[in-house]
């Protein structure tokens, strides 16, 4: 039978998109326990046409809760992480709490999924599993499959991040102050020292004794911790900008090995396609390719579904049906081709992550294209003409800190809970 679960902090940002990600995904579940602080206690909430009352957090909470999804902050998932831990329920923790601590997995649904493999619903036993910090889930959603592909050994991370990541009433201050620039008054500065709209500053995040701030130095150690890799060098610096809800990074990757940038369209029509992807990499069976309509190469490779067979014949994209129809003929041909890996290729392919890189319209991601959406945007895809042989990438990547950067991603992991 579907889990039974409880959202702390129900009334913050991350708190309500949990709920609305839980609806567009139709998770199922049991029940669901509303859980905030006093002042929100006994406030109503609708939640798919039900109507629940807001309870006081406390620490008989979690009995009989299999999931508990917890964004309230730290200290809140210090305290109560481990009594739900006890009652058995699985934490998924957005929190920062819990983050390094070596026996709680922290995890990128896309990336690290292994990482909680051994833990289990209704084992008997509780676990924690932290969800990363948004600017560590955006830049390795997009970093990931190319470091799978040519190991990154350098990561240089330049954040623009929205107000969002600093609590719904941030996003309330810049919308004020917003207003009252523009009607000459002046700003009003509770959440953030100094004034927001129109201007940015470096994150509000505590500077540390080496001069980092707390956002950047959870970039450099969050990265190894999911990559698994105490090796990988990473630098980053964190700015707050006037933006809403959603990051953008501009990420510069070394690679260990070299990793061409690649245009959309190598492979012209009417010239064999095995003369012009055979210079690459390896086609893997059961891949997604993509390459634009007009004769590349573009669709879905499903193995065992004949109807989305890649058919190319004398050089041509063709319409179904022109390649042998069984399956081991049409795997013997494909896997006579060899397809050139290039970065552009490699995240188109990736699962949540969109390419938009229009270099002609001089069109790239923004924060606003991205708002409200599951997907990380990346494009400005480009060779760093400072390295070597095709050895460094310039990227640029945007995602809705809420959804993607928190709510989004505890709920991918409480699915493959499920
Ligand atoms: C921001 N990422 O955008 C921060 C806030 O460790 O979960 C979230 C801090 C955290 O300001």
């Amino acid at each position: 039978d579907a889990p039974s679960l409880a959202v702390v902090g129900v009334t913050g940002a991350v708190g309500q998109e949990f709920l609305r990600v839980l609806s567009d995904r139709d998770f199922p579940y049991g029940s669901i326990k509303m859980l905030a602080s006093k002042r929100s206690a006994g406030k109503h909430l609708t939640f798919e046409d039900k109507d629940y009352i807001i309870e006081e957090l406390n620490q008989d909470s979690f009995n009989g809760i299999d999931i508990a999804l917890f964004s309230a902050g730290g200290s809140i998932s210090k305290k109560f992480g481990p009594i739900a831990v006890d009652c058995g329920s699985v934490v998924v923790d957005n929190s920062s709490a819990f983050r390094m601590d070596e026996k709680v997995p922290l995890v990128i649904p896309e990336v690290n999924p292994d990482a909680m493999a051994h833990i289990k619903l209704r084992s008997g036993k509780g676990a924690l599993i932290a969800n990363p910090n948004c600017s560590t889930i955006i830049c390795l959603m997009a970093a990931t499959p190319l470091h799978r592909h040519a190991k990154v050994i350098r990561m240089v991370v330049s954040t623009y991040q929205a107000a969002s990541g600093a609590g719904a009433a941030a996003m309330e201050e810049l919308e004020l102050q917003t207003r009252e620039v523009l009607e000459g008054k002046q700003p009003t500065c509770k959440i953030f020292k100094q004034q927001y709209a129109f201007n940015l500053f470096s994150h509000n995040a505590s500077i540390l004794s080496n001069g980092y701030n707390e956002e950047e130095m959870k970039l450099v150690k969050e990265t190894r911790k999911i990559w698994n890799n105490m090796n990988v060098k990473v630098t980053a610096t964190c700015i707050r900008v006037p933006v809403m809800r959603a990051h953008a990074e501009s990420l510069n990757l070394q690679f260990e090995k070299p990793l061409d940038e690649a245009e959309d369209e190598f492979l012209p029509i009417n010239t064999s396609p095995m003369e012009h992807i055979a210079d690459g990499t390896y086609l893997q069976w059961n891949r997604r390719l993509n390459i634009s309509p007009m004769g590349y190469i573009s669709d879905r490779i499903d193995d065992g579904n004949t109807a989305d067979k890649m058919n190319i014949v004398d050089g041509r994209y063709r319409q179904r049906n022109d390649l042998p129809t069984n399956s081991s003929s049409t795997r013997m041909l494909l896997s006579s081709y060899h397809f050139r890996e290039t970065a552009r290729d490699i995240l188109k392919r990736a699962a949540g992550v969109v390419v938009i890189d229009d270099r002609a319209s001089n069109l790239f991601p923004t924060p606003l294209e991205v708002s409200n959406k599951d997907d990380v945007a990346v494009g400005r895809i480009r060779q760093d003409l400072s390295q070597d042989g095709n050895h460094g990438l310039d990227i640029f990547v945007c995602g809705d800190q809420i959804r993607k950067g928190a709510a989004l991603n505890a709920i991918q992991i409480a699915e493959m809970l499920l």
